[in-house]
């Protein structure tokens, strides 16, 4: 197989505090529904389920607000150090898969899995499939909502260091992260995307030349510097006519089509060692479709296919010799 690990480990992460929109609480039990363990068990992993995960309680004494807007940013707090923790336990044994909850769960999944990777002495690279660069800091952020200052606060930058209890001591470098699917930028995030450097492939550039080539980039540098890949999945990446089930669903998402190819590309690299599944809310789903299209497209990262690629011709011909 290409995965590095014969096992996985899941956690429910039912955190909905970093959000407006109540309902990303349900994530996690709609994909245990839409039968996500059995079908990873099908493709010949063992599979453990951890259950949901709890908060810490930090004390509001403890933790020092930022200023500007954070909302419930004591909670989040508690969410991430122990999802910080939890995450760098699963990485010791296990290939570890974050099911959501809202976005602000990737404060604690990718800082778990950086605190992993430097202990392997190895770097960390992120792929961040969202309409979102989710990079707002409290004092750039409109809505105050901290799903929308993930990708900020695990580069380390200060103004979300309290969501951690202090500095972060293995941030993500921020040309590390490599963005796609990204149609919904506010203008001061924009401004701190370029100042930091932050790799952004938006729409335009999936419309123009796809998703295999900004994709082979990112590989291509994980794999030259034997770098370690978390993947993190929002739900609105994906066209809402597909994805009903998120809060924030933005027009012009990727397609099924594409998205299955990026989950494919991924398998086959063998790169990637941590997957976050988040924003799913039940309660906007129609029929469990959107859960359920997550459940497959994980499979397709698992190395579900259609047919076994051929690997000496690079083209499947039907009913030819
Ligand atoms: N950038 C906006 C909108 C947003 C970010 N992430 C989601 N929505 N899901 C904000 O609130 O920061
Ligand atoms: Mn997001
Ligand atoms: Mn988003």
């Amino acid at each position: 197989s290409n995965t590095p690990h014969s096992s996985i480990a899941l956690l429910g992460v039912p955190v909905q505090d970093g959000t407006h929109e109540k309902g990303c609480l349900m994530g996690p039990d709609a994909l245990r529904t839409a039968g996500i363990v059995e079908t990873l068990r099908g493709l010949g992993f063992s599979c453990t389920d951890h259950g949901d995960l709890s908060p810490v309680t930090t004390g509001s004494d403890s933790i020092s607000e930022p200023k500007g807007k954070a909302i419930n940013f004591a909670k989040i707090a508690g969410w991430t150090q122990s999802l910080s923790d939890k995450a760098l336990d699963m990485a010791r044994s296990s290939f570890p898969l974050f099911m959501g909850g809202d976005h602000s769960l990737s404060m604690g999944s990718v800082a778990g899995m950086a605190r992993y990777a430097a202990e392997q002495k190895r770097d960390l690279f992120v792929l961040w499939l969202d309409a979102h660069p989710d990079f707002n800091l409290p004092k750039t952020s409109d809505s105050g909502n901290m799903h929308g200052m993930s990708v900020a606060a695990f580069c380390g930058l200060s103004e979300l260091s309290g969501v951690y209890g202090g500095p972060l001591e293995h941030p993500v470098n921020t040309s590390h992260v490599h963005m796609m699917g990204i149609r919904s930028v506010d203008r001061q995030e924009r401004d701190l995307l370029k100042q930091h450097h932050v790799c952004v492939n938006d729409m335009r550039i999936l419309d123009e030349v796809g998703v295999i080539k900004p994709l082979q980039q990112l590989l291509d540098a994980v794999k030259q510097q034997d770098a370690m890949l978390h993947v993190s999945l929002d739900v609105d990446f994906l066209d809402p006519s597909i994805a009903p089930a998120v809060g924030t669903t933005v027009p012009g998402g990727a397609t099924f089509r594409e998205a299955h190819l990026i989950m494919e590309l991924l398998h086959e690299s063998g790169c990637v060692t941590s997957l976050d599944l988040v924003e799913l809310n039940p309660f906007l789903d129609h029929r469990g479709k959107t859960a359920e299209l997550l459940t497959d497209l994980t499979a397709s990262l698992f190395g579900r296919k259609i047919f076994d690629r051929p690997t000496r011709r690079p083209h499947f011909r039907h009913g030819t010799d």
